[in-house]
């Protein structure tokens, strides 16, 4: 059996298609259905529908052979038992430094002012301000981090952007790109070895089908 984990939302919808071009079929939708292990058309593939953050422990410990993550869950998530196979160029945004309109980004870089950051990807927040020698002050948050500025908890935010409209909304703008970001096929070390015949079919498909 191959197991493939992946969230549902934009990352199911658009790996469906590519799973397809591969030959595997998935008939259920996890956004009506609510199993959690969805089949396949092939009996030997099966989908494991887990939180979008979650997708690369599946992987690493085993619960699942293959999965489908974005590169910021990814560059949070530190693993020696996970190979990223392929840029399967899905859910594609920007990891951003974003911030009220009057905050003087620039100016604030130069005088190397200590910043005060809300974001739930702590570590790309980290590694990216340290190497820029500017001290930050870490608010984590789990969501709607284009909140916290607003109500002055914290300076700034590093968040993921696409259309731009949250940040439109809630009068917050872009100050510096710190990654672009698209979801990545993992695989389990462990798995690549022992099923090998069985992944890597499937992985030779969906990679020229990309
Ligand atoms: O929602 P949940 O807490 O379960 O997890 P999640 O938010 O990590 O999952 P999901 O399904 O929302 O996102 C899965 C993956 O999609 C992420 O890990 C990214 O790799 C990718 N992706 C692509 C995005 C976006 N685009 C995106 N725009 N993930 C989130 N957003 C959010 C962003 O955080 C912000 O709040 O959308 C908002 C901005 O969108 P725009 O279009 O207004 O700019
Ligand atoms: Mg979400």
């Amino acid at each position: 059996m191959i197991t493939i984990a992946l969230s549902k939302g934009r990352i199911f919808k658009e790996t469906l298609p590519l799973l397809s071009s591969a030959g595997i079929v998935c008939s259920e939708d996890p956004d009506s259905s609510r199993k959690l292990i969805l089949k396949t058309n092939n009996p030997k593939i099966r989908l494991l529908i887990v939180r979008a953050s979650d997708v690369p422990t599946y992987v690493e410990c085993g619960g699942a052979d293959l999965g489908i993550a974005g590169k910021d869950v990814l560059d949070e998530f530190i693993s020696a038992n996970i190979y990223q196979i392929c840029d399967l160029r899905i859910a594609q945004c920007q990891m951003m430094v974003a911030g009220p309109k009057n905050f003087k980004y620039q100016e604030a870089l130069k005088q190397k002012t200590r910043l005060k950051i809300a974001t739930k990807y702590t570590k790309i927040t980290k590694d990216f301000f340290s190497k820029k020698g500017i001290h930050i002050d870490l608010i984590k948050l789990y969501g709607s981090m284009e909140l916290s500025p607003l109500v002055q908890m914290s300076d700034l935010i590093v968040d993921l952007v696409s259309s731009g409209k949250t940040l439109e909304a809630n009068n917050l703008v872009s100050y510096e790109k710190i990654s672009d970001i698209s979801s990545q096929l993992i695989v389990n070390k462990a798995s690549l070895k022992l099923k090998y015949l069985d992944l890597q079919p499937i992985i030779d498909s969906v990679k020229s089908n990309v």
